[in-house]
């Protein structure tokens, strides 16, 4: 595949462009406040007229899984259809070996594809307000491109507050990296409190909660508890309720924890995704592809499941 080669030899301008070009895109989105068949409102995105949706979980790093899912989903003709959509549900980097290469290749789509590609925001692409202890890519960069690693992040830092923070789909499926925020004022301004959690990271937890949160069985008040991460929270079914109630879908889809490809919770409302397998051999990548007819059959998370494709990796 030529992207694959591409991303394996860039140089350092070429990477530095191809984030010049994401970026543009994203903020072109956020200006014009539309993308093919939906509208765009700060980290929210709502795609209502859609062809075909493929959906891609944590990549953390593993071009190999990322290279083989876009051939298996023919890349080049899905794209070339904006009323198709390309879903990315973050975590893009740390823990593998070639973040370098998975960034270089979701810039390039989002550059030359960008109503056919959705880039969302995961907590390893959290603002640097937010320490966490593996974020190795920042390394990696200054050892791939040496002397201007620093340029390169601070580049990329850029790109990060531009990424989606949820994205919904014909008011049926609605995506996030970690989970929902269990705030009674992030429930009740829904759209609001989505669309502009990267500009009130500092003063709210909604940002923190989107990119952390973990779904676990909690039954009692206030249906929800501490997270073990250090940030974010885990919530219970009750909050997946109401956010599904508040926009009126059907599925919660995410990605934040390794699984056998696809994990369901909350009695089935809400799936899994994950799609990397070089930093977790123990579990499967998977992806997920459907068109409009059958996103539009499903009644909850397990309907999605008979979507669910593994890549053919080594
Ligand atoms: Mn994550």
């Amino acid at each position: 595949m030529q992207l694959e080669q591409s991303a394996a030899e860039a140089g350092v301008s070429d990477f530095m462009q191809k984030i010049e070009q994401a970026i543009g895109a994203m903020h072109e989105e956020r200006q014009s406040k539309s993308i093919a068949g939906g509208k765009v409102e700060g980290g929210l995105a709502e795609i209502n007229d859609l062809e075909n949706l493929a959906v891609i979980g944590d990549l953390h790093g593993d071009s190999k899984s990322l290279f083989q899912i876009l051939s298996e989903i023919s890349y080049d003709r899905f794209l070339s259809n904006p009323k198709n959509k390309l879903v990315f549900l973050g975590d893009y980097v740390d823990r593998g070996s070639d973040s370098v290469g998975v960034m270089y290749a979701v810039c390039h789509l989002k550059g030359t594809c960008p109503d056919s590609v959705v880039l969302m925001r995961g907590n390893h692409e959290a603002p640097a307000e937010f320490p966490f202890s593996s974020h190795k890519l920042p390394y990696e960069i200054e050892e791939r491109f040496s002397g201007c690693g620093k340029e390169v992040y601070q580049k990329l830092l850029l790109m990060f507050k531009l990424l989606t923070l949820a994205t919904v789909v014909r008011q049926n499926l609605l995506m996030v990296h970690g989970g929902l925020p269990t705030e009674d004022a992030a429930i009740a301004t829904f759209r609001e409190s989505i669309a502009n959690a990267q500009e009130n990271h500092v003063r709210s937890r909604v940002l923190e909660e989107l990119l952390w949160n973990d779904p676990r069985q909690i039954e009692t008040q206030p249906g929800w508890e501490m997270s073990r991460r250090g940030l974010g929270r885990h919530f219970g079914s009750g909050i997946s309720r109401r956010w599904l109630q508040a926009f009126g879908t059907k599925a919660i889809l995410r990605g934040h924890e390794p699984c056998e490809g696809f994990r369901l919770d909350h009695d089935n409302i809400l799936m899994t995704l994950f799609s990397c397998k070089e930093a977790y051999p123990k579990f499967k990548a998977a992806y997920l592809m459907l068109n409009a007819e059958q996103l539009d059959g499903i009644n909850d998370a397990r309907d999605l499941s008979r979507y669910v494709r593994y890549p053919e990796l080594p």
